[in-house]
This record gives structure tokens, C-alpha cells and sequence, in this order.
């Protein structure tokens, strides 16, 4: 298989009845595969809660690794909104154009590095650094701090071998602790002070709600944006000349981030359970079990994308839903698409070729479904 290319795992059951069961830690999942469907059941939050057991929505299943609940992902409407409300307005910083600045300062640098080696395994040595040295912009701390988290590897709850490695969620979860008492002694002006400052409906935040938000901000936004960059140089990889495209027509990056976005598909779906019996697809859900809001299926669904399976890098009308829909859509989606845009950019003005020299891909194993989301390691040239 080519390097930039993402086959659609779900098509054949999109097509021929809308959905489909998954093992799942005996608790299955009804995957819902259409953009139509996907939408709304993503819309009936009263039918299809957020708010189970922590973890449980996490496909596969985190109830076992964790109960800190993750804020406001894990939460229903009306607690839902007042969390949103608080947080809005600090996940937009990313337009700010300071942190523009930083952010482009930052991403020049990492392409900078990497254009005077042989040879770079993406994933570890420019996805990665380049992810959580961003992190520090949006969690408004040290630049510095970014080391430790980068030797945590790529993604937080899961080590080489283990899918759900409780051992490896501590690190994260005692670290945490750990910033969060350290702010209450010394205040900042980081989001952990920022939290600890906030009141919710009247009430300050408790030390288990800010590390709700600040776990979720960590494992959120780590492998999704890892997977991004990754898959996006391999895209490029084998477009070279879309990377001159973007040269030339630099208004095309955003809709070029948009478009990478929806075929990559980083997050391939999230779980709700189904408050009281229903029905999606003229197929019953009973009461207290599991569906899953099938991102990636939608992004490819035919009646909505022509040529779904095609990069169009300047696709005109894209209702992809990678960020999720509905009021939990993705929160950090600002600054993800800075990172995306910044990174373009840049690759577009400095670089003119990838060369592949080695490639293992990530393969999601669903049961009967096995989906490329990326590479666990993808060796590289980049050429000047
Ligand atoms: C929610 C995808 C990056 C923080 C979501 C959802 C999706 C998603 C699909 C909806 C989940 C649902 O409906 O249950 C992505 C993708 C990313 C990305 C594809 C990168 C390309 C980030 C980053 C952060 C972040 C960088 C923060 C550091 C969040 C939060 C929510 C969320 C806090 C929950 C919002 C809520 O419940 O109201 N993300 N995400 N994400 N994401 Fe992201
Ligand atoms: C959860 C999830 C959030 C989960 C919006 O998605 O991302 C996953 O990578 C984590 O494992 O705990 O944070």
C-alpha cells in the first residue's frame, strides 16, 4: 500500500445496512456508519449520553484504567455549558497572533532540524516534539516542560505492546497531581492556575475537576495531533507537487488542512450509551449499551463526499466531522488546525521533496474491521 493511503474500512457496511456491532472488553459497541446517522445521534445527547461511567464512551473502553471523569467530555448538558463557557475562550488563544508567532517559531525550527539529517523517524523525532512543544503554547507554561512529556512517548495510555496500560496512565495521572499542587502554591499564569482560579456555577472547581480537564487536554490531543502530522508528511510524500501547489497558492492552505483532516480521520469514533431503549437504523439499541459516533465512516460517506477516498486538497464544500459534531465538537480544534496550517506553511516554503526509506503503519484492530490510522514508525528524507 502506498504510504498516503488511508482506505475506508467501513464502506461496505455503510452501504449495506448503516451499522455494525464491536467487541469491545465485553461491553460491544453498535458503530453508526452514516454522515446522516452519525449527526444525529451525535445531536440526541439525552438519548445518547456522554456522562456514563468515566471511560466507558472511550472506544476501547478506559473504565479500567481510570475514574477521574475527563471534563467537559464526559459530561451531559446542563453541567456540559457551563463547563464549555468557562474554557471557550482560552482554546481560542491559538488565534491570537502572538501565539501565532510562537507557534510558527517553533514549527521553523523543528523543520529546520530535520533538514540537515539522513534520515528521520517521524513519529518520535518530529511528530511527537512537535506536538507537545506546541502543548506548552496552549497550556500557557514553560517551553522546557515539553522534554518530560516527550519521553512519555506518543500515546498516554498505551505502551508498544499493552492497548490499555494502566501502569503507563499513572505517570500521567500522578504527574498531574503533582502541577496542580505545585499552582496552588505558586500561581501562574498557566491553565492550572487559570482552573483553580474558576468558579462553576457559583462554585470553585475542585482539584479532581481540573484534573479532568488538564487529563483530557494531555491524552485529547496528543496521538490525534501525532497521527496528523505524521500522516501529513506522508501524504506529502507522494504529492511533492501539492506541496508546490501550496507554494503558489498559499490561500489553499486552509482548505488543503480541512481536507487532510477529513481523510485522516485521527480520532476514528467515540462511544455514547444509549439512556433508554432506542433505535438507530431501524435497528433497536437497548437501554445502557454502547454506540459509537463513527467519525471516519462519515468522512467517507459517498452520498455527502464526491470521491470520498480522493485528497481533493482544495475540496470546496467539506462537512467532514473529524472534530466531532454537536456541542461537544472538539475543543481543541483551534489550536490543532494552527499546527496543521503553520505546518504547511512551512513545509511548503522549505521543503521540496519526502523521500520514504521505511514504513509500518498503525493499524487499528476493530474485531472485523482493521483500520489504517497512521504509522508507528515512518523513516523519512527531507530534501531542501
Ligand atoms: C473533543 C478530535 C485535537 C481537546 C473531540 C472530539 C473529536 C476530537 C472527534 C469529539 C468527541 C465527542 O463527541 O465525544 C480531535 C482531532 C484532533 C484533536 C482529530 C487533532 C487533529 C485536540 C487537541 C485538544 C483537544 C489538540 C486539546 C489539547 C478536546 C476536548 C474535547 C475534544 C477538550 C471535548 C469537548 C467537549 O466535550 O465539549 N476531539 N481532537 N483535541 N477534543 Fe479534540
Ligand atoms: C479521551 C479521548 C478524547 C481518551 C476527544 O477524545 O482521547 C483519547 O485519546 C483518550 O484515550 O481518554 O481523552
Amino acid at each position: 500500500m502506498k504510504v498516503s493511503e488511508f482506505p475506508d474500512a467501513f464502506k461496505k457496511e455503510r452501504e449495506e445496512k448503516g451499522y455494525d456491532s464491536i467487541e469491545d472488553q465485553n461491553d460491544p459497541a453498535m458503530m453508526i456508519l452514516g454522515h446522516k446517522d452519525v449527526r444525529k445521534c451525535a445531536h440526541q445527547w439525552q438519548t445518547f449520553q456522554s456522562g456514563a461511567k468515566p471511560g466507558r464512551i472511550v472506544i476501547p473502553s478506559e473504565v479500567n484504567i481510570r475514574e477521574t471523569r475527563q471534563i467537559p467530555f464526559e459530561v451531559d448538558p446542563p453541567e456540559h455549558k457551563s463547563y464549555r463557557n468557562l474554557l471557550e475562550a482560552w482554546f481560542k488563544r491559538p488565534l491570537n497572533e502572538d501565539y501565532k508567532n510562537q507557534l510558527t517559531t517553533q514549527i521553523e525550527s523543528i523543520v529546520d532540524e530535520v533538514l540537515n539529517k539522513d534520515a528521520i523517524e517521524v513519529v518520535g523525532d518530529f511528530s511527537l516534539p512537535l506536538q507537545s512543544r506546541a502543548l506548552t503554547l496552549l497550556l500557557n507554561i514553560p517551553y522546557s516542560e515539553a522534554d518530560l512529556w516527550i519521553s512519555w512517548g506518543t500515546h498516554v495510555f498505551r505502551s508498544e505492546d499493552t492497548a490499555l496500560d494502566a501502569d503507563k496512565a499513572n505517570i500521567l495521572y500522578n504527574y498531574i497531581d503533582q502541577e496542580i499542587d505545585k499552582a496552588i502554591e505558586n500561581p501562574s499564569e498557566s491553565l492550572y492556575s487559570q482552573l483553580l482560579n474558576s468558579k462553576v456555577n457559583g462554585k470553585k472547581l475542585t482539584k479532581e475537576e481540573v484534573k479532568g480537564v488538564m487529563i483530557l487536554t494531555f491524552a485529547g490531543g496528543r496521538d490525534t495531533v501525532i497521527n496528523a502530522v505524521t500522516n501529513s508528511i506522508a501524504y506529502f510524500s507522494e504529492h511533492p507537487n501539492s506541496l508546490k501547489a501550496l507554494k503558489e497558492n498559499p490561500a489553499m492552505i486552509n482548505k488543503a488542512v480541512e481536507e487532510l483532516v477529513r481523510y485522516f480521520t485521527p480520532l476514528t469514533q467515540m462511544g455514547r450509551v444509549a439512556t433508554k431503549d432506542a433505535e438507530v437504523c431501524e435497528h433497536a439499541v437497548k437501554a445502557d449499551s454502547r454506540i459509537a459516533l463513527n467519525w471516519a465512516s462519515a468522512n467517507r460517506d459517498e452520498r455527502v463526499f464526491e470521491n470520498p477516498n480522493e485528497v481533493v486538497l482544495d475540496r470546496k464544500v467539506n462537512p467532514h466531522l473529524s472534530f466531532g459534531f454537536g456541542i461537544h465538537n472538539c475543543l481543541g480544534a483551534t489550536h490543532a488546525r494552527q499546527i496543521l496550517r503553520i505546518l504547511l506553511a512551512t513545509l511548503s516554503k522549505k521543503v521540496t521533496s519526502i523521500d520514504v526509506l521505511e514504513a509500518k503503519e498503525n493499524i487499528e484492530d476493530l474485531g472485523n474491521f482493521k483500520r489504517k490510522v497512521g504509522f508507528d514508525s515512518l523513516k523519512v528524507q527531507f530534501n531542501k
